[in-house]
Parts: structure tokens; C-alpha cells; sequence
């Protein structure tokens, strides 16, 4: 058999069927030999881009998607939006074609497994037609079961050779790592003691069945629910949601996480955005951090007791341990709350009317010709369909779509943050709109983003796909604009004339509109109204008088 149909029926055997890439010479045999073997193949404009896709696909299917490359440029290319999935972990299998041992004179020739663990991402190669398969088997694995991207080397010699096949590999995944009962029992002797204990859960908590764990574990000892903005919707429904931890909390969740006696960290590494540079960690708080990878706890923060285990496993066994004594049921109040931990009625009230952002009184500062961000993006937080994924491209605007727009679930939030690289937002919303056709997906773009991203709106269109994409166009690079304008700097390297982004959409074969006023948005309702089969791109010239509050506070981190 040859390695590239070997290759192709194991690894859909293995259960892939997505895969993202742009083909040349290198990998179009590997590349058909999966589509023939039932792989969905999208092509996409860019390398990066198909990076992108491929990462936001992962994210939100939970499992790896493929990324094929043509060896050489196609693979450094990629390497930001692969940068971004490994330090994301997410699941990915990267299949870069390479040279042949022994064209040590190609053009194309670069060292493929030094680049890959450059950006954090695990190497792996096809060493031997003789043990392509294996070394094509172990490096999806990797991928699936450890959420890491792994870049497969696939030199053209090898993949043109001969190999048997061996019988179709063992679908078996590894079990999730139980917790020490030792370290159980601790962490549910300190919540047992809480009296107004917070959850923050992370990345690693991003799944139905950790939710389920957590809620049930916070309902024991009344925890209130945050989470970093990686797993944002995660507690989405739930009473005591606090929503984001961090630079993108409202005043009132920021007040409740500072006031925590014990936070417990799930799958969350409490970086410093996830904290506010520690200023949520107030002085006497209890740290607790619950991760299946020991080497993630104390990385970023002190920890007072460290739990390594999965997180769904370790809740539900704390959660035995605090289950509530015979007789206590009868303390409910009048609202069924045991009135126990942090939990309250007076508090569940206040939570109802004054946790979102959207709710905290602003002032408006739209002028007829510029739109404010906030208006703007609460307008289309009432517009577009709940059911949604808002996928974030990186800047100054970014916090608005993050604490304004409301979204379903953890699946409803695609945030491509972990390398804090702008123009990877058009193509992550590609790749959440194949996860998720039963769900509108909205892009949320700067300018500078979305021109950096833009050839990726041709695979927008060409795929038929009904998106939302909403610039905030400040006809600058705002972040910049805010970080180095106060002190006095010139700003002639960041600032760029007005482009009419709605004519360069339709160019692509987009609807467009361009928003300075709320009212400008009709264009918007008519389009969801007429079963959209492309996207919408909506221009929306903002203000841009000062930086966003959350820049500000992330400056203290530059
Ligand atoms: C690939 C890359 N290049 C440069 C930067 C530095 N950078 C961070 S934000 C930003 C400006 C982004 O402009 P835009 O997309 O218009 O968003 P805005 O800040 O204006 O809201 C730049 C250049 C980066 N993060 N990533
Ligand atoms: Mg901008």
C-alpha cells in the first residue's frame, strides 16, 4: 500500500474528518487520499488562515482537525496560527510536507521539527516508509489525547514509498487522571470551611461534563462561578454566574472574586489577565488549583493547595465528601437557597440585575458620525440570534464584543488570545461556522485585523457562509494608538486613512454596510431575515477618543 493511502485510511479510521489547507506539490497525494477516504476538505487562501480554521474547529468539535501544508513556505506560513494553537493546546495534527532526506539543495529545505517546538508545538515525523503508519498514528494521538498540536513532518520520499498494512489501529484513549484522595479530602475540608468561596474555571474546563461537576460541587458549598475568557459561557444559564474573571469582569464580579475567602482555580492557570495583574486574589484569599498537568500549578500565582487530577473527576469526588448532612435540607429560604458559602437572595437579585456590562450605566458618546463601541455592540447583542459563536480577533476592540455580546456557552466564545497575534480572527470564525452550522457565528474584527486576515473572505463567500463579521474601524491601530499616544509619541506609523471596508467586502461577493448609527444597522435585520447563503460585513466607523478601560489595565502587563 502506499504510506499516503495508509496514512489516510488510519487516520480516519482514527475518527478524523475535517481538515483545513492550502495544496501545492508536496501535499496533494496525502491531501486526496484523505478526501477520498471521506475527509471534508477546506481550502482556504492563506496558510495562516487555514491555521486558524483549523484551531477554531478543534476548539469548538473537541477533537483534532487536520492541517495539510506544502512543504517549505507552506509550513512557515501557518506558523502563526499554529503558534497560537499550541500555546492554546489545542488538539491539532499538522501535516507538513517536507523535503526528502537527501535534497539537502531544495529551495524548500528548513529544519521542520527545529520550527515546530520553536513555537511550542510538539515535532514528530515520518522516519521510514516502514514506520510511516506508526509515526502517523502516534503523532494523532498526541494530538487528541494529550490537546496538543503536533507538526508532522512528512518528508516527499517517505510518503511516496510502500508499506503493509498493519490492521486498523486501536481506537482506545487513555483514562483521565484520578486526583489523590489525600488532596481531595483537603480541598473539600477547605471549601467545607468557605464562607465565601469563588470557582474560576479555565481551558481545562471547557466540557458538559466538568460544568456539570462544578455546578453540582458549587451547589454544595456555595461557590459563586467565574471563569478565565478562554471557557467564557461555560456557567451560562446558571444563577450564580459571575462570567469572565479578569480585565474583561464587571465591577460587580471583579467586587465578588477580590472578596473570595477560597478561590479554586479548574483547569485555569490564573495568568495575569484571568487575575487582573493578582488584584482579584485578595491578600488573605485560599488559592486552590485543580489541573491534570502538575507542571500548570504555581505558574503564575502562589498556591496554597495544589490538586492534580482531571477536573470533572476531582469536583465530583470533593463534592462526595461535602454532600449535605441529614436534616439540612430544611434551612432553605423562601427562594429553595440553602443560604450557604457566598450564596444569598439578596445577592442572586443583584446578580440578576447588575452582572452583565451591559447593565452598568454609561455614558454615550456616539456623535451622528461615530458610533460608540459599547452602543454598537449592544445593538447587536439584541439584533443577532442568541444562539451564536463570537470568534475575537486581537486589539483595543476586542473588549467590547467579550463583555457585551452574551453567548449560549463555552462553545459560544472562540478566543484566539494565547499569542496575542491580530489577524487571525476573520479565519477562526471560518472555522467555528464549519464546527457550528446550526449557529450564527460573528466576527469581531479591528480594522487592522481585518485587513490583515482579508483574503480569507473569499473562503467566507465561496463557502456560502451566513456570518455576521462586524469591524470596529478606528482607521488605526488603536491599541497602539492608546498605549504610546498619551505620552506624547507621534502616531504616524499607526494611523491610516479611512478605507471604505464595506466596497472591499462586496468586492469579495459579501453583503456590506457601514454603521455610523444605531439606525444604520436595518441592512443588518434584513439580512438575517432573508436566510443569508454569504456573509455580512458591517463597517462600523467608531469612536476612538480614548482606549477601552481593559487597555488601559493590560498596559500594566507590557
Ligand atoms: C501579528 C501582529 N502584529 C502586530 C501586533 C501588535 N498589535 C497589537 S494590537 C494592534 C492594532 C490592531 O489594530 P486593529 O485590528 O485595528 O484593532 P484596534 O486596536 O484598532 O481596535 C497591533 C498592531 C500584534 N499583536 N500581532
Ligand atoms: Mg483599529
Amino acid at each position: 500500500m502506499k504510506v499516503t493511502e495508509a496514512i489516510a485510511k488510519a487516520l480516519t479510521h482514527l475518527g478524523a474528518d475535517t481538515m483545513f489547507g492550502v495544496v501545492g506539490s508536496g501535499n496533494f497525494h496525502l491531501t486526496n487520499a484523505l478526501i477520498a477516504h471521506g475527509v471534508k476538505y477546506v481550502a482556504a487562501r492563506h496558510e495562516c488562515g487555514a491555521a486558524s480554521m483549523a484551531d477554531a474547529w478543534s476548539r469548538l468539535a473537541g477533537r483534532p482537525a487536520l492541517l495539510t501544508l506544502h512543504q517549505g513556505p507552506g509550513l512557515t506560513n501557518a506558523l502563526t496560527g499554529i503558534t497560537e494553537a499550541a500555546k492554546s493546546r489545542t488538539p491539532l495534527l499538522v501535516m507538513a510536507a517536507d523535503v526528502s532526506a537527501r535534497a539537502v539543495t531544495s529551495n524548500f529545505r528548513i529544519d521542520v521539527s527545529a520550527i515546530a517546538s520553536a513555537t511550542g508545538a510538539t515535532a514528530a515525523r515520518l522516519h521510514s516508509a516502514g514506520f510511516a503508519l506508526d509515526d502517523a498514528v502516534r503523532a494523532y494521538r498526541t494530538a487528541r489525547d494529550e490537546r496538543r498540536t503536533v507538526v508532522l513532518g512528512l518528508p516527499l520520499d517517505v510518503q511516496a514509498g510502500e508499506c503493509t498494512w498493519p490492521g486498523s489501529p486501536d481506537l482506545q484513549r487513555a483514562e483521565p487522571a484520578p486526583p489523590s484522595q489525600q488532596q481531595v479530602a483537603d480541598l473539600a475540608a477547605v471549601l467545607a470551611k468557605a464562607s465565601r468561596p469563588v470557582f474560576v474555571a479555565g481551558r481545562g474546563a471547557r466540557n458538559a461534563a466538568a460544568r456539570a461537576a462544578l455546578e453540582h460541587l458549587a451547589d454544595s458549598c456555595g461557590a459563586l462561578l467565574a471563569t478565565s475568557a478562554a471557557a467564557k459561557g461555560l456557567f451560562r444559564g446558571s444563577p450564580w454566574d459571575l462570567d469572565v474573571s479578569g480585565g474583561f469582569a464587571s465591577p460587580l464580579a471583579a467586587e465578588l472574586i477580590a472578596n473570595a475567602d477560597v478561590l479554586v482555580a479548574w483547569g485555569s492557570s490564573l495568568n495575569m489577565w484571568t487575575t487582573r495583574h493578582g488584584t482579584l486574589i485578595g491578600r488573605g484569599t485560599t488559592v486552590a488549583q485543580v489541573d491534570n498537568d502538575a507542571s500548570a500549578i504555581g505558574r503564575h500565582r502562589q498556591v496554597h493547595l495544589p490538586v492534580v487530577g482531571d477536573v470533572a473527576l476531582t469536583a465530583s469526588a470533593v463534592a462526595g465528601l461535602l454532600e449535605p448532612a441529614p436534616g439540612d435540607a430544611g434551612e432553605r429560604d423562601a427562594a429553595g437557597l440553602r443560604g450557604i458559602g457566598y450564596r444569598s437572595t439578596e445577592l442572586r437579585n443583584g446578580l440578576a440585575a447588575r452582572i452583565r456590562w451591559r447593565d452598568v450605566p454609561y455614558e454615550d458618546e456616539s456623535d451622528g458620525n461615530r458610533i460608540d463601541p459599547r452602543t454598537l455592540t449592544i445593538e447587536l447583542d439584541d439584533l443577532l440570534p442568541a444562539e451564536r459563536v463570537v470568534a475575537i480577533d486581537s486589539g483595543n476592540f476586542m473588549g467590547y464584543p467579550s463583555m457585551f455580546m452574551s453567548v449560549p456557552d463555552q462553545d459560544g466564545f472562540c478566543f484566539t488570545q494565547a499569542y496575542q497575534s491580530i489577524g487571525l480572527g476573520l479565519a477562526s470564525a471560518i472555522g467555528s461556522a464549519i464546527a457550528r452550522p446550526d449557529r450564527l457565528v460573528v466576527a469581531a474584527l479591528g480594522d487592522g485585523g481585518a485587513l490583515m486576515g482579508i483574503s480569507e473572505l473569499e473562503t467566507a463567500v465561496r463557502l456560502g457562509l451566513p456570518m455576521v463579521i462586524v469591524i470596529y474601524d478606528d482607521e488605526a491601530y488603536g491599541a497602539e494608538v492608546h498605549h504610546f499616544g498619551p505620552d506624547g509619541y507621534p502616531l504616524e506609523t499607526v494611523r491610516f486613512p479611512p478605507a471604505d471596508l464595506a466596497a472591499i467586502a462586496r468586492g469579495f461577493g459579501c453583503d456590506a454596510v457601514t454603521v455610523r448609527t444605531a439606525d444604520d444597522l436595518g441592512p443588518v435585520r434584513d439580512w438575517l431575515d432573508s436566510r443569508p447563503a454569504r456573509p455580512i460585513v458591517i463597517d462600523a466607523k467608531v469612536t476612538s477618543d480614548h482606549a477601552s478601560w481593559w487597555l488601559e489595565e493590560a498596559f500594566r502587563g507590557h
